[in-house]
């Protein structure tokens, strides 16, 4: 595949705001050119860290450590500089002026990995990877995104793909074989061999959904009456006060965000407003939609009842219709009792009935919620040669190609039809890896993707 373009870029790789350090990468033909000018020094043996001075002009802009990749060696496949300046908000921005006067031009955002993949230095599956390892905020997002970086998703994709391959080959060879010399495929191997490739293709794309929930976070809805403790529960997990809690009941109004990592996993919480059947506050009314909306949009919800309250029936039953109002949006759903202390153990028991005991005061009962959480969701049984599709690019050819699949079978007496289908879906297979990906799909894939990487 040829180079897409013979610019030269830089960028910082570092984040902007932070740090005592600051690593720049130039990439490109002219990247040599434009460090010896900024240097003053003609030649930089590869792989070799060296301390110089770079110049603006006759003056001494920084003292900077650089190292010199030589193309095809390098990240990128092409000349590459790496730079550590001091971290500087002036040295930043003067350097890049001072490159951009030299026909350097900023990358944009993943553009260094772009020029790896063009430049055959990995696929399109571990490019993903890359961007997915910077990402991860836990042992299992990280765990994913090593076993695409390190090419195990691409060689699965691979197995896949040479498996249909060598079917189509025996397909396509009959097509060809006019006068008949060859015997007929057999359809009651042939058929059992595809619905294999069909559920492998099926089940990694199925392993989407917890992909990304792994990568992204669960996200996780605190639903129920006022007053039940929802902001109470958030506060307890988080371990400080992020949400007002007060005795009246409607203190929460909009929803409130925040992040934890529980059993290596992240979990995005939205304490809501709670919901009652009447209200003549407008606030309250919006706020209570904003809570509805936020169990359209979760993984989870953990509904919160009130201790005090569920051993007298009219409020346990206020709850129980809020409940199966809940339930019908078809979520998973964890009950929680909460305000445990206010209760002796014989009322435990009584007013438990399935729900997890916890008091949001005592912080009883939150490792047992924290583990219930990782079991519901179905990431507890998570296995450690688990490979799981994160990317929705990877997730959407997938299925396409268990789409064509099943056409396949479908039409499998018509060899020329059937043919037709098993090509469609390698055709999807191969945008996995990237070996036929349009470019419209690249800048969707790397559009993701931060600056300077
Ligand atoms: N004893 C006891 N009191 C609690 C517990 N959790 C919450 N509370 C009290 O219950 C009251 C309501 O708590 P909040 O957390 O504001 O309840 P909420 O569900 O967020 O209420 P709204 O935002 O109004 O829907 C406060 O007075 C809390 O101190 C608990 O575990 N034990
Ligand atoms: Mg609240």
């Amino acid at each position: 595949m040829p180079l897409f373009n013979e610019d030269t870029i830089a960028a910082f790789a570092t984040a902007p705001s932070s740090g005592a350090v600051a690593l720049l990468r130039v990439s490109g033909p002219k990247s040599s050119q434009a460090i010896s000018c900024l240097t003053k020094k003609e030649t930089f043996t590869p792989r070799q860290s060296v301390l110089v001075n770079i110049y603006d002009g006759s003056q001494t802009l920084d003292k900077a450590l650089v190292v010199f990749f030589k193309g095809p060696k390098s990240y990128s496949g092409e000349d590459l500089f790496e730079i550590s300046l001091h971290a500087s908000p002036y040295i930043k921005s003067r350097i890049l002026e001072l490159l951009a006067a030299l026909g350097v031009r900023p990358a944009k955002a993943g553009e260094f990995t772009m020029r790896a993949f063009l430049n055959g230095k990995m696929d399109l599956a571990q490019a993903q990877g890359v961007a997915d390892i910077i990402a991860s905020k836990n042992k299992t997002a990280h765990k994913a995104a090593m076993y695409t970086l390190d090419g195990k998703l691409s060689q699965k994709f691979k197995n896949i793909r040479q498996e249909l391959g060598d079917l189509l080959a025996q397909m396509e060879v009959r097509l060809d074989d006019t006068d008949e010399e060859l015997p007929p495929l057999n359809n009651a191997e042939v058929e059992p061999l595809l619905r294999k490739i069909r559920q492998e293709v099926d089940l990694l794309a199925a392993s989407f959904s917890t992909g990304k929930m792994v990568k992204e976070g669960i996200k996780t809805a605190i639903i129920g009456l006022p007053n039940s403790g929802k902001s109470s529960l958030l506060n307890a997990l988080l371990g400080y006060d992020r949400a007002i809690v007060s005795p009246l009941s409607g203190t929460t109004r909009d929803t409130i965000e925040a992040q934890i990592s529980i059993n290596d996993f992240n979990l995005l919480l939205t304490d809501t407003a709670g919901i009652r059947e009447h209200s003549l506050d407008p606030a309250e009314v919006e706020g209570m939609r904003r809570s509805r909306q936020a169990v359209e949009n979760a993984d989870l919800v953990i509904f919160v009842k009130d201790a005090a309250l569920a051993l007298e029936k009219a409020a346990a039953q206020t709850s129980q219709i809020l409940l199966e109002e809940v339930s019908k949006t078809g979520k998973k759903i964890i009950t929680v009792l909460n305000k445990a202390d206010l209760l002796d153990e014989k009322q435990k028991t009584q007013a438990a009935n399935g729900d997890i005991l916890v008091s949001s005061k005592t912080g009883f009962g939150l490792d047992l919620l924290k583990d219930k959480i990782t079991q519901t969701i179905g990431l507890g049984a998570l296995q450690e040669d688990d490979i799981l599709i994160t990317s929705a690019v990877h997730y959407e050819a997938l299925l396409k190609a268990s789409g064509e699949l099943q056409d396949a079978i479908r039409v499998i007496d018509e060899l020329e039809l059937s043919a037709e289908h098993i090509r469609a879906a390698l055709a999807a297979l191969k945008d996995l890896i990237g070996e036929t990906t349009p470019e419209d799909i690249l800048d969707i894939v790397f559009s993701k993707f931060c600056v300077g990487k």
